[in-house]
């Protein structure tokens, strides 16, 4: 995926999805590893409010997600499901909250391909909210628990025969220690002390690998419709009242396990010092941000969520941990082909951080497994 996309270019594409309005500005958006991220600011046709008009241009990355009509026609199917349940939502839920919505372009088309057949898509910008790469309080982890689980009880009766798989073997962590070993058995760069410890580190977990996968065969766990990727950043909050409003970065909805979210969503919210660290020795798993986010969550999800799957709660966000941190390191080894990366050792340093938060929640497992059971009496 190329990196430099010249600016005229880039305006031309927008110009595609931008119908009448001009555009003023577009300028990079978040943080994402894979896609390419643009806030488009469009000129405001009415001067006299302040609201800014935006919208958000993705490229998708094509190598990850082979197939990016899928994305669009999950997007469809999650629009149709969702939208019309908005206007009349039950009390449990935040009012006001938004989905983006797609948006066409001017043959009504709701992608565009480039000259170098690059895949581009435009989506409604949540506006008058933040999103935040850390927690900034215990308010906010309840409203990060909250928005996850309003995203997942809204998906609930949703099913998930209509959803396509767009992006096969994600969160399979035994595809990824697959993957992982066939690239360890090439790997002849030179050895270093940190290389070492995270194979060590693989090496002594290769029994939690398959936990949710031979759960999900066993037919414990069900498959539901997830996020995919519901770390933090990716939970909108609103600038006026601070409640969780939206989720965005929907690229990752499929059927999969909740547990997945949950790790994910966990893995996120409770590491402060946010996975960009470069201070890995130093990352904690936070038992009280991660206390707020499960009240949050069950606050909704009692209505859907069987006593049954709270008993791998506490694995899911220790495998899913891990799971990250292996999938940084073997493209760290593979020379970062998947996630995008600033620097020759990034991909190394952010799995040094995943496997430290790992170490940190695997020490305080039975205080977890209590907070999980205790959280989950009011589901029984
Ligand atoms: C990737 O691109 P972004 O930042 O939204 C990745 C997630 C990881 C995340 C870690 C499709 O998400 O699985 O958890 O990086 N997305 C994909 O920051 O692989
Ligand atoms: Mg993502």
């Amino acid at each position: 995926m190329n990196d430099l996309i010249a600016k005229d270019d880039l305006v031309a594409i927008a110009e595609q999805f931008a119908s009448t309005e001009r555009i003023i500005e577009i300028n990079p958006l978040g943080e994402g590893n894979i896609n390419h991220t643009f806030l488009v600011k469009l000129e405001n046709h009415q001067p006299e409010s302040n609201e800014q008009s935006f919208f958000v241009l993705q490229q998708i990355n094509q190598q990850v997600f082979p197939q990016p009509k899928l994305i669009m026609e999950n997007l469809q199917v999650f629009n149709n499901h969702i939208q019309p349940k908005l206007a009349n939502l039950s009390l449990e839920f935040n009012p006001n909250w938004q989905i983006p919505q797609v948006l066409t372009t001017k043959n009504q088309s709701n992608y565009f391909l480039d000259d170098n057949n690059n895949f581009w898509r435009a989506l409604s910008f949540v506006s008058n909210a933040t999103s935040f790469n850390t927690i900034q309080g215990s308010n906010h982890a309840r409203e990060i628990g909250l928005g996850l689980g309003t995203f997942h009880s809204l998906l609930s009766d949703l099913n998930v025969a209509k959803l396509a798989d767009t992006l096969p073997g994600f969160h399979i962590t035994p595809q990824y220690f697959e993957q992982y070993q066939a690239i360890e058995t090439q790997y002849n760069r030179i050895q270093a002390e940190e290389i070492d410890y995270c194979q060590q580190f693989i090496k002594d977990r290769v029994e939690i690998i398959p936990v949710l996968e031979n759960a999900k065969h066993q037919g414990v766990l069900p498959l539901r419709a997830i996020h995919g990727d519901p770390k933090i950043n990716n939970i909108m909050i609103d600038n006026r009242d601070h409640k969780a409003i939206a989720m965005v970065d929907l690229d990752t909805i499929k059927p999969g396990l909740i547990h997945y979210d949950l790790g994910d969503c966990l893995r996120s919210g409770c590491n402060t010092l946010g996975e960009e660290t470069n201070n890995w020795q130093e990352v904690t798993f936070d038992l009280q941000l991660a206390q707020e986010i499960l009240q949050g969550y069950f606050q909704i999800a009692q209505t859907f969520l069987q006593p049954k799957e709270l008993d791998y709660i506490y694995e899911s966000i220790r495998l899913i941990t891990f799971e990250l941190g292996l999938r940084f390191f073997s493209d760290y080894l593979n020379n970062d082909v998947y996630f995008k990366s600033n620097y020759p050792q990034h991909n190394l340093q952010r799995a040094l951080v995943q496997f430290q938060l790992t170490k940190s929640i695997e020490s305080q497992a039975d205080a977890i497994q209590d907070l999980i059971r205790e959280l989950g009496k009011q589901l029984v």
